[in-house]
């Protein structure tokens, strides 16, 4: 039997700092998640063997996140057609500009859903993957509701505590 769950693999533990706000949002909504050290340039082999066999076991989005020539969600995109979100990781001497024209800038018909640089593209991550989750689960899909609501409530109210 396969269970649903989320990958996120990123090319190096030196991203794990970036990619906790991904780890975070998935948790707040309960969903089952993997964590992989896989890369595009040093492991190739691993990184599609993982692919091919998470795949099987039920995995329904991947989050692929690297720095500096970030090929990572690029070739897992080219590995799979469930959906892949790439974050460009800003680590490097470009401040992440670098990843993020590599991650971004895909031929057409292998695409790549690439969020922001750094940790604000990482948590939104997180909701993207619980958004395309939503779509045929509605628990999922409410809970993004209900967050997303009392953002907003906590947003107005700090606005009302502000005119006072
Ligand atoms: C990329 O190179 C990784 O995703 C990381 O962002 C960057 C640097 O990796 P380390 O040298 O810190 O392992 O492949």
């Amino acid at each position: 039997m396969s269970t649903t769950f989320v990958a996120i693999l990123m090319g190096s533990d030196s991203d794990l700092p970036v990619m906790q706000a991904t780890i975070d949002i998935l948790k707040k909504f309960d969903i089952s998640y993997e964590v992989k050290v896989r890369s595009a340039h040093r492991t190739p082999d691993a990184a599609k063997a993982y692919v091919k066999d998470a795949e099987e076991r039920g995995c329904k989005v991947f989050i692929c996140a690297a720095g500096l020539a970030a090929h990572l969600a690029g070739a897992v995109a080219g590995m799979t057609t469930r959906p892949v979100i790439g974050v460009p990781v800003d680590n490097g001497p470009l401040q992440g500009h670098d990843a993020l024209l590599s991650t971004v800038m895909m031929p057409g018909g292998i695409p790549v859903a690439t969020v922001a640089i750094g940790k604000a593209g990482a948590k939104n991550a997180g909701y993207l993957a619980a958004q395309i989750l939503g779509v045929e689960n509605q628990d999922i899909a409410d809970k993004v509701k209900a967050e997303r609501a009392a953002n907003a409530e906590a947003l107005l109210a700090k606005d009302e505590a502000m005119q006072k």
